[in-house]
């Protein structure tokens, strides 16, 4: 059978890549895969043993140990029954521990076709999370305090991975301060590129 094949969609926290990947789903049918998503999900189940490790990562921008994530990655893409076999995996890999446990786990068992980063200043992405926030977003991380570490976290930690991706020549940046239809009609030219 063919291997699933994937893009990364990364940038930082608000920098728009839900959106984005929303905007690819509906004009592709590919599937759109948020670790932050599936992590929130496995969050809120009563029988979960990680419910309270993943809700003190979440709140203080750190980031959740990758075999808990990479195992939730795995899982929803083998249940998955689109026939695309076309993933947008959004949010992840985020830092060294996540790429070598990707690495690991996932690598052979699919292609990666590209990484899109998406590119917004700190202030837009904080403003535009705290604007989610306010209008009743109910994400425990949507705060003042736990934008500043989330923005830490991604400078420090996401950031040499998106270079690393960069120097193999995956990525493909976008303006994500444009309008989100912008950023989708900039992100349709690059698919072609990589045969989807
Ligand atoms: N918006 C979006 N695009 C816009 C545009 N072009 N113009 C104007 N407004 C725009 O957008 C954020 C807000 O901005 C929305 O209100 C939207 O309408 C508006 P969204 O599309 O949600 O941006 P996104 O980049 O997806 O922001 P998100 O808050 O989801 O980013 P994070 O990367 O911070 O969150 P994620 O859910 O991926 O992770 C949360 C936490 O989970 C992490 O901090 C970490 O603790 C944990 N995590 C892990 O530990 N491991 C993982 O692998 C993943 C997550
Ligand atoms: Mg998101």
């Amino acid at each position: 059978m063919q291997k699933p094949e994937v893009v990364f969609i990364l940038g930082g926290p608000g920098a728009g890549k839900g959106t984005l990947c929303r905007y690819i789903v509906e004009h592709y049918g590919y599937v759109h895969l948020s670790a932050g998503d599936l992590l929130r999900e496995e969050r809120a189940k009563p029988c979960s043993e990680y419910g309270e490790l993943i809700e003190t990562h979440i709140r203080n921008g750190t980031i959740v140990p990758v075999e808990i994530t990479c195992s939730l990655i795995d899982r929803a893409m083998q249940t998955s029954e689109n026939p695309h076999h076309r993933f947008l995996i959004d949010g992840f890999p985020r830092n060294q521990d996540n790429l070598d446990g990707w690495n690991k786990m996932m690598a052979d068992k699919v292609i990666l076709k590209g990484v899109i980063f998406c590119e917004c200043s700190q202030e837009v992405c904080t403003q535009r999370c705290l604007k989610r926030g306010a209008s009743g977003s109910g994400r425990s991380d949507d705060n003042e305090q736990s934008l500043v570490l989330r923005h830490q976290t991604y400078l420090k930690n996401t950031l040499p991975i998106i270079e690393m991706y960069e120097q193999q020549g995956l990525v493909y940046k976008v303006n994500s301060m444009k309008t989100p239809k912008e950023v989708f009609q900039d992100v349709a030219e690059f698919f072609p590129k990589i045969g989807w």
